[in-house]
């Protein structure tokens, strides 16, 4: 019997597909500088059986209605709003994704955003590193703490409790918000429930960890960023889109919060000449939240899982429902 086809967005590591290779003929988009054109994607998705896929790729109704093998797509990622999940169920297709396994990386990452942006660690780097540092003085790079501040966390889900675990230690006071109560985070770190206005309005950190859907588009928006404190820090690790980046510009500039870490914009990558990027209150990073050797493999690794388990005719490990 011919093998199934398995079509891989971006290059990974042969040894991560081998278990693949055992069941399907695979190929993989050999460019490692730019994404598969839509068009590409559309052509070999046509004749797959499986797609591993990357938040970059757009599978939308028209491709996977198009792709009559199609079994699986398996994202390597959390999120997967790269991916109509409405018209994969309409179709019989499974969806997963990956949870869990890039949970404390990305945690982890959220850290070191809101105490570089805090701390003004990167304006402090270039300091040193263009010989501006030939003398000390009291206020020299003075940041913000972080101990004893209240964080505020929007998305209580299993990074956010992440992220509580973490504040808890540095002594932070844990707020959230999120569309139900989370007794665990409660419980467990001490979080207490705000509503959207209150948390945005009293909380000395921000963090955005919700997810992007339609309800969440442009969430933080110039009345939004308002109504925080002047001196507040938002911290975005989850889409660019939950974001008007004009209004968080806006606000930036004119002093109505302090600074912003983000790890997310809403056209990645971000092109050099984009606004937020000359304000030395903004640090930035190319969507690296996930991004350790350790936890991407063990994202591609539970990609390889997901699409090998619906080949082989069970039920993914980690489905999109
Ligand atoms: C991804 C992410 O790893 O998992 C997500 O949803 O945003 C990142 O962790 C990265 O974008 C690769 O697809």
């Amino acid at each position: 019997m011919e093998k199934p086809f398995v079509y891989i967005t971006r290059k990974l590591p042969e040894e991560l597909l081998e278990p693949l290779k055992q069941v399907a003929t695979i190929e993989m988009w050999p460019h490692d500088d730019q994404p598969i054109p839509y068009d590409k994607l559309k052509e070999k998705a046509k004749k797959a059986s499986g797609l591993l896929t990357m938040l970059s790729d757009q599978i939308d109704a028209s491709l996977l209605e198009a792709s009559p093998h199609l079994k699986v797509v398996a994202n390597m990622a959390v999120g997967y709003d790269n991916i109509d999940v409405a018209a994969a169920k309409k179709n019989d297709i499974t969806v997963c994704n990956t949870p869990d396994v890039l949970t404390n990386s990305t945690a982890e990452l959220t850290f070191a955003l809101m105490l570089a942006t805090a701390r003004r660690i990167c304006e402090a780097e270039q300091y040193v590193k263009e010989g501006k540092w030939i003398n000390w003085s009291p206020f020299l790079l003075a940041g913000q703490d972080l101990f004893r501040k209240k964080l505020g966390i929007v998305g209580m889900g299993r990074i956010g409790q992440a992220v509580a675990k973490r504040a808890k230690g540095f002594d932070m006071d844990i707020y959230y918000h999120n569309r139900s109560r989370n007794e665990h985070a409660e419980a467990e770190y001490g979080a207490t429930y705000l509503s959207f206005h209150d948390l945005i309005s009293s909380c000395d950190y921000i963090i955005c960890l919700t997810p992007l859907t339609s309800e969440t588009v442009k969430l933080f928006n110039a009345t939004v960023f308002k109504e925080m404190k002047d001196t507040a820090i938002f911290i975005n690790v989850s889409r660019g889109a939950v974001v008007d980046e004009a209004a968080l510009y806006e606000a930036l500039v004119n002093k109505e919060i302090a600074g912003a870490g983000l790890d997310v914009f809403e056209k990645e990558p971000i092109q050099t000449t984009h606004p937020l990027l000359s304000l030395k209150n903004v640090v930035a990073l190319p969507h690296i939240g996930s991004a350790s050797v350790a936890t991407r493999w063990k994202m591609g690794e539970l990609a390889v899982e997901n699409i090998l388990a619906v080949l082989q005719g069970s039920k993914g490990k980690t489905i999109v429902e």
